[in-house]
């Protein structure tokens, strides 16, 4: 697979929805056939600490508090994925947050039936990536 010095990276999160219904291979399986390479990949389960710093922009929101509980409630799957334009691809890739209006082909669109329990989340925007990778893996920093 090429790479190039250019190539950005983002940190993805198979949720815990998604372990439970056995549906990381199909997830990963999409990133790996866009041609996006896997640079850390790790199962994690958050307590509620890291939950609020990688949502620090929601925890004073309303639906916060069962997305917390969602987010703690069983194991999930950490990536950082690297590739041209890595972040917009990705998210693309992932559709619109609410699952029941997300575009068909995306994988919300074709998996999630929710705005809550939606499979996936990846990084928005280089900063956030950034913040969100020097989280999760700051090994990679
Ligand atoms: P996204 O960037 O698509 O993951 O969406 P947001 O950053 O806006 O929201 C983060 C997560 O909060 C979503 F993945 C699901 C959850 N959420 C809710 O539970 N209810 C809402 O009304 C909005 C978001």
């Amino acid at each position: 697979m090429s790479t190039s010095s250019s190539d950005e990276r983002t940190l993805v999160l198979i949720k815990p929805d998604a372990v439970s219904r056995g549906l990381v291979g199909e997830i990963v399986s999409r990133f790996e056939r866009k041609g996006l390479r896997i640079d850390a990949m790790q199962t994690r389960t958050l307590d509620g600490d890291f939950a609020d710093q990688h949502y620090a922009e929601h925890v004073d929101k309303p639906f916060y508090p069962p997305l917390k509980a969602f987010m703690t409630s069983g194991p999930l799957v950490a990536l950082v994925l690297s590739g041209d334009q890595v972040i917009d691809v990705v998210r693309t890739m992932i559709g619109v947050t609410d699952g029941r209006k997300a575009a068909a082909g995306t994988i919300r669109g074709d998996l999630s039936l929710s705005n809550r329990e939606n499979l996936v989340h990846a990084s928005d925007s280089p900063d956030s990536s950034k913040r969100e990778i020097a989280l999760w893996f700051p090994e990679l920093g």
